[in-house]
C-alpha cells in the first residue's frame, strides 16, 4: 500500500481515521511530532496552523505516496492555507469527517477544500463507517 501522511486541524479526526485505515488500536504515542504507525505518517495540528512548521510538513512528507487533506464538516473556519497542495510535490487527497453530525455542512468543507487545492475529496463518517469503503479504495487497502 502507498505510505499515506495526513494533515488537519486539532480534533478534525486524524488519529481515528488512522485507526480505522489500518484496523489497529493506533494511539498517537507523540506530542508535537511525527508519529509513524506502518505506513500511516501522523502529523500534529500545530504544524498546520503556523507556517514556521511548514518545513516539517515538508519534510515528513518526502517519503510518503498520498497526503491527505482532513477537513471536519462542522468547523466554520478551516486552518488549511490557500493552494497549500502546491507546497508538496505529492498527490493529494481531501477527507471531509463527521459526516454524520447534525451541524455537519459537506458542501462548506468542499469549499474550504478546493480552496486549498484538492481536487478528489471523500465524505466519511468514523462513527458509522460510512464512506469509508471508496477512501479504502483509493488507497488502495483491501
Ligand atoms: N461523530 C463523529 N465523531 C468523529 C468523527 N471523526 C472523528 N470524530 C471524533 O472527533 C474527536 C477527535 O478525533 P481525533 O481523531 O482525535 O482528531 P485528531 O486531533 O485530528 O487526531 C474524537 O472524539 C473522535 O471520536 C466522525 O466522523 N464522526
Ligand atoms: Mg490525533
Amino acid at each position: 500500500m502507498p505510505r499515506v501522511m495526513l494533515i488537519g486541524e486539532w480534533r478534525s479526526g486524524k488519529s481515528t481515521l488512522i485507526r480505522i485505515l489500518s484496523r489497529s488500536d493506533y494511539r498517537p504515542r507523540k506530542v508535537f511530532a511525527v508519529d509513524h504507525h506502518g505506513d500511516f505518517v501522523n502529523t500534529p495540528s500545530e504544524f498546520l496552523e503556523n507556517r514556521r512548521w511548514y518545513p516539517a510538513l515538508i519534510t515528513a512528507s518526502a517519503h510518503c505516496d498520498i497526503l491527505i487533506f482532513v477537513q471536519d464538516a462542522t468547523r466554520t473556519t478551516c486552518q488549511i492555507a490557500p493552494s497549500l497542495d502546491a507546497m508538496f510535490n505529492r498527490k493529494v487527497i481531501g477527507v471531509i469527517t463527521k459526516t454524520d453530525l447534525p451541524e455537519a455542512n459537506v458542501a462548506r468543507a468542499e469549499r474550504f477544500l478546493r480552496n486549498a487545492g484538492v481536487r478528489d475529496m471523500y465524505a466519511v463518517s468514523l462513527a458509522t463507517g460510512d464512506g469509508v469503503d471508496a477512501l479504502r479504495q483509493e488507497l488502495g487497502l483491501e
